[in-house]
Order: structure tokens, then C-alpha cells, then sequence
């Protein structure tokens, strides 16, 4: 990422990376996890292919590539238009770079490209019914016979011979196999097993977790079990080193939120490193994976154009593609407060909430609202995403004190019931203040203060957790973050500073 170079904080635009390699040739993938924002590439100066997207995964097959030495150059245009994920006037750093690790891959005949594992669960949970869904391709000219296994844990689930000719894909779905006495993934037990899927000359490793989520009577049940959504928004930035963001922290960062009792995180606002959420398919933490459609930067006028409903699309079923296995992933967001009171955004929430049913897995389908009385798409979701600031923001109709929440918390219950949505559990999905470190008051009205910003979540936490429909709340948010320098003047510093901790992850009195 290049802007924390001196001197190229902010600049926006095209930076050129080149790279030698040697290969012994053949047919070679590329894959890309994250190259802000439009990626073009080039094998030996020929274009191979180009990418819309910051934070979802891509690859490009080349075939016929001769053995030895070659150059890859990638282009990566961090550049804000009408039509680009993010808008001008959004709440985050709009870096520019490649972001996360980038492969190239030699493919021998036969290669398994991607495995979804789809299970049903029996009502008692004790068994699954397993199907796999392999993307074959035969890297090679030539038509080439394999054999193809699928292993879960111990069972073997499929095991056949398969002919495919020349440079074919070819999507198999593997037979219903019924898997006997599973050990579940839950948020204490998070239990995983290794999917090996094999052919003669590839193999591809994931692991899975079997649970199911479902939304039952204004309840979210986790395994037939009622859960309540004790969460964090988390930004994948820090200071250092942008959205490049090293392992190692990832790490501290999850002991730190499990140090604050979560069992869950929202991935404000785009999908994370996939490192990160296998971290949190192995201890146990549900993850809510979005894509970066934020908020007011995107105008009425930008919500009817076609190339912003196809690459918010584009940018879903890229999630779907690489995150699908993940069981700790049990929430897909299509968008964060996007002007749902308008009659503009309908259609698009209803095609990416039909896609995401379809094609999403078992997941919970929602989109973070900040006009909860107004919003008009929420019929189309499974649990009800609230983001609101009353004791920091003044809002029209409101007093601009913390008391303003028992008052919308009444309201919304009202519209909940001539909704008819009184079956969709709520969750507040962001609310917070911001505090200057090191900064306090003996004042509870002084804002800014560590004080100040403590003393409201502590209200909102204890009346949200007393109030019957909601059932989860994720805190507005984990750690500063540096912003776009287009937002106003709220901006101390040009950085969002309602984190619980610094941007150097040092907490402030709230995060105790
Ligand atoms: C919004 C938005 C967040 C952040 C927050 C704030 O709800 O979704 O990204 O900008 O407001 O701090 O005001």
C-alpha cells in the first residue's frame, strides 16, 4: 500500500508494480486477494485481464506459458468517480496498493479450481447430508482422465473417474453422502475438519465446521439455541500499514475483542482478509461479511446506475466465492445505510437478497439502516440492522440527549408491529462517541472526553440488552481509523476516533 511512503499520503491514482518470476511453464493461475481498486495485469506485456474491486479475490488463467524467466505487471488505480466502491465522502482511508498476498500457481492436468461443501443438518443435529460442488479444469491441451476424491474429516465422500478434454471446466456436484455422529461448530466448541478435495495431479485444502443459523419468533437461534450477538465493528486498517494488514495484529487484535467478552465482529465495511476469518473459524467468533457500499457517498443518481448495481453484484457473489466455507461467517450485509427511504434502492436489495438466498449458504441477510423509521427495505431481510448516534449526532425530532434512545427505542418498536415485522430479531449495529485519548473531564457532558464516550456506551449497552426485540449490538467501533480527508470537520485529526481503543490499539477508559 503505498500511502504511507513519505510523501504519498494522498496520492490517488496509478502506481505500477513489476515482479520476475521463473516457471517451468504450462498453464499458470493468477490470483489476486485484494489490489485496489481497478486492477489491470500483464504477463510479458500482454494484458491478461483487469479487476473492479478492492477487497474481494480474483484470478486469471494463462495458458501455453513457456518455462524460465517472465514478468508480471500489475496496475492498481485507487482513482474516486461517479461510479466507484468507495464514493468521494466516505468514512475510511481510501488507500491504494495491493493490499493482500497475490499466487501464481502451475496447474497439472486436472486442477480443482474451487469446493463448496453444502450440508443440510438433521432436526436433532447429529448427521449431515454433504454434498460438494467442484469447478474442475484440465490445465492441459490435451483430454485428460482423473480420478477425483472428496474427503471430509474421515469420510471419504466421493471418489470417481472423470474425462475431461482440452482447457474444459467443468462444475460436478457430488452426491448426497450422509455423515453420521458430527461434532458441531459452535462458539464454544468450534469444531472444524479438513475437506481434502484430490485429483491425480492437484489437491485443494479447506476446512469446515457444521451449524446452522436461523432466525425463529424474534429470536436468533445458533443450533437451535437462542444467541445474543454481543459484537464489535472492526476495521481491517492501521496506520502503519493501511489495509495491509499484518497477521501478527490480526491476532492481537481478536485477543483484545475476546478480552472484551464479543462473540462477534462486524467487518465494517468490506469482505476481510480470508487469514483473518479462518482465525475466527478457529476460535469460535461469528463474522458479518459486507461489501463496501457505504452510505450517503452514493447519490440517488448513482443508485440507478447499471455499473454500480454490476459491481456491487459482481463484488457479492466474489464474496460468496471465496468465503463460502467459512462456518463462522453467519451474516452477509448488502449495503450500509444507502438512502433505503428512497424508492431507489428497493430493486437492488431485493436482486442481491435473492442472490445471496440462493447462493449465500446458510447466512442471515441484512443491510445496516441509519433512518429505521423510514427504511423501506428491510421486508427483504432476515434480522433488522440498526446504526444510529443519539447522544453524539443530533437527529430531527430528537432532543440530542442520551434519553433520545428510550424514545426511538419506543418508536421503533411501533413500526416493528405495523411492519409485521415482529418475527426479524433487531440488532443495533452501530452506535458510539468518539474520545480523544488521554482526554478527561469531571464533567459527564464534556465530549471528546474518554469519560463521555464511557459513560454512553455503558447506557446504550444496558438499555439495548434490557430491551426484548433486540438481540445483539455491535459497538461503533473497535479502534480509531484514518478517514477521508473529504469528511468534515467531526474528523479530529482526519481519523474516526470512536474506536475503544487507538489506532495503536491502546485502550481508552471504554474499552474496560
Ligand atoms: C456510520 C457509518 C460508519 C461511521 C459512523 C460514524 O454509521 O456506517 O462507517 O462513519 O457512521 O462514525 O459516524
Amino acid at each position: 500500500v503505498w500511502n504511507n511512503e513519505l510523501g504519498l499520503l494522498n496520492y490517488e491514482g496509478c502506481c505500477w508494480y513489476e515482479r520476475k518470476f521463473t516457471t517451468a511453464g504450462g498453464t499458470l493461475l493468477f490470483e489476486f486477494e485484494s489490489v485496489m481498486t481497478l486492477a489491470t495485469v500483464w504477463l510479458d506485456g500482454n494484458k491478461i485481464g483487469e479487476h473492479y474491486g478492492a477487497f474481494t479475490q480474483f484470478e486469471f488463467i494463462v495458458n501455453d506459458v513457456s518455462s524460465g524467466e517472465h514478468t508480471i505487471v500489475v496496475r492498481a488505480d485507487n482513482r474516486i468517480d461517479d461510479q466507484s466502491f468507495p464514493q468521494r465522502y466516505t468514512d475510511w482511508f481510501n488507500y491504494g496498493g495491493i493490499a493482500r498476498d497475490a499466487y501464481a500457481h502451475e496447474l497439472r492436468g486436472i486442477s480443482i479450481l474451487t469446493n463448496h461443501i453444502t450440508y443440510e443438518l438433521s432436526n436433532d443435529l447429529k448427521c449431515a447430508t454433504v454434498n460438494a460442488e467442484l469447478e474442475l479444469y484440465n490445465a492441459s491441451r490435451d483430454t485428460v482422465s482423473s480420478k477425483v476424491s472428496v474427503q471430509i474429516g474421515d469420510t471419504s465422500i466421493y471418489n470417481e473417474s472423470i474425462t475431461l478434454n482440452g482447457y474444459e471446466k467443468r462444475t460436478v456436484i457430488t452426491p448426497a453422502a450422509v455423515i453420521e455422529d458430527i461434532a458441531l461448530w459452535d462458539i464454544d466448541a468450534p469444531n472444524l475438519y479438513t475437506v481434502i478435495a484430490a485429483t491425480d495431479t492437484d489437491d485443494l485444502i479447506d476446512k469446515i465446521g457444521y451449524r446452522k443459523i436461523e432466525v425463529k419468533g424474534g429470536e436468533i437461534l445458533l443450533n437451535n439455541k437462542p444467541i445474543e450477538l454481543l459484537g464489535i465493528n472492526r476495521h481491517e486498517e492501521h496506520p502503519e500499514w493501511g489495509f495491509a494488514f499484518p497477521p501478527k495484529l490480526m491476532k492481537k487484535d481478536l485477543d483484545l475483542i475476546c478480552n472484551m467478552g464479543c462473540n462477534t465482529i462486524r467487518g465494517s465495511h468490506y469482505p476481510n482478509s480470508k487469514i483473518f476469518v479462518d482465525m475466527l473459524d478457529e476460535r469460535g467468533i461469528l463474522f458479518w461479511s459486507e461489501i463496501p457500499m457505504w452510505g450517503c457517498g452514493f447519490s440517488e443518481r448513482s443508485l440507478q446506475d447499471p455499473v454500480i448495481f454490476e459491481r456491487g453484484y459482481s463484488m457479492h457473489k466474489e464474496m460468496v466465492k471465496c468465503y463460502y466455507n467459512h462456518p463462522s461467517i453467519i451474516i452477509w450485509g448488502m449495503h450500509n445505510e444507502i438512502a433505503t427511504y428512497s424508492k431507489y434502492t428497493y430493486p437492488i436489495s431485493k436482486a442481491w437478497s435473492e442472490y445471496l438466498r440462493e447462493n449465500g449458504g446458510n447466512r442471515l441477510i441484512t443491510h445496516a439502516s441509519n433512518h429505521p423509521l423510514l427504511d423501506n427495505d428491510m421486508d427483504l431481510d432476515d434480522i433488522i440492522c440498526i446504526n444510529i448516534y443519539h447522544g453524539w449526532y443530533n437527529y430531527r425530532g430528537y432532543d440530542g440527549k442520551l434519553s433520545d434512545w428510550d424514545k426511538m427505542i419506543e418508536e421503533f418498536r411501533a413500526r416493528r408491529l405495523e411492519k409485521g415485522w415482529d418475527g426479524k430479531p433487531v440488532i443495533m449495529s452501530e452506535f458510539g462517541a468518539a474520545a480523544l485519548s488521554g482526554f478527561h473531564s469531571h464533567f459527564d457532558t464534556v465530549r471528546w472526553s474518554e469519560e463521555y464516550q464511557r459513560d454512553l456506551l455503558e447506557y446504550t449497552l444496558e438499555l439495548f440488552h434490557k430491551t426484548d426485540y433486540i438481540k445483539g449490538t455491535y459497538i461503533w467501533q473497535f479502534c480509531n481509523i484514518r478517514t477521508s480527508h473529504a469528511m468534515d470537520i467531526n474528523r479530529v485529526r482526519y481519523f474516526n476516533n470512536k474506536g475503544v481503543l487507538d489506532e495503536y490499539r491502546n485502550p481508552k477508559s471504554s474499552f474496560f
